[in-house]
């Protein structure tokens, strides 16, 4: 790739929300966590305007061990949470958003604590788009949404 092409590619990235195979990944965030602290979760809008339906599957992170798919529900009162292990349809032109209290991944066996301002690259798995990266923007503990944004809503 000559000099040219590489600075091109590089400013288009800078400027384009991430997508790839019609799937569009917007406002990836995720809290800052306690040290010693195993798990932290990340949230974000998932756009896909492929002509097909599409999976959220999982990811990876170098941050930690493995990277779920979950899914928090209220039952009783009591806000509890399964693993999605199938993964998430997404039908094409829909959104899915993961938020407190839906669907979030699951960041699991952390590798160290996420601290405020920093960002941390996730690889989402499709099974149409692929590898999606997702860089997850480390806002304060008590947040609910990243900040200077509203939590995205459908
Ligand atoms: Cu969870």
């Amino acid at each position: 790739m000559s000099r040219q092409i590489a600075f091109i590619t590089a400013l288009l990235l800078a400027v384009s929300p991430a997508l790839a195979g019609g799937v569009e990944v917007s406002q990836p965030w995720s809290r800052a966590t306690v040290r010693g602290a195993s798990v932290a979760a990340g949230y974000m809008t998932i756009d896909n305007q492929g002509g097909a339906a599409d999976t959220l599957k999982g990811g990876v992170t170098d941050r930690a061990e493995r990277v779920e798919i979950h899914q928090s529900r209220e039952e009783g009162g009591i806000m509890t949470m399964r693993a999605v292990p199938k993964g998430v349809e997404i039908k094409p032109g829909k959104q899915l958003v993961l938020k407190p209290g839906g669907y979030h991944l699951m960041i699991i066996g952390l590798k160290s604590a996420f601290l405020p301002g920093e960002t941390v690259h996730v690889t989402l798995q499709f099974e149409k788009a692929g590898d999606v990266g997702a860089d997850l923007k480390v806002v304060g503990f008590g947040a609910n949404g990243p900040e200077g944004t509203k939590p995205a809503e459908k």
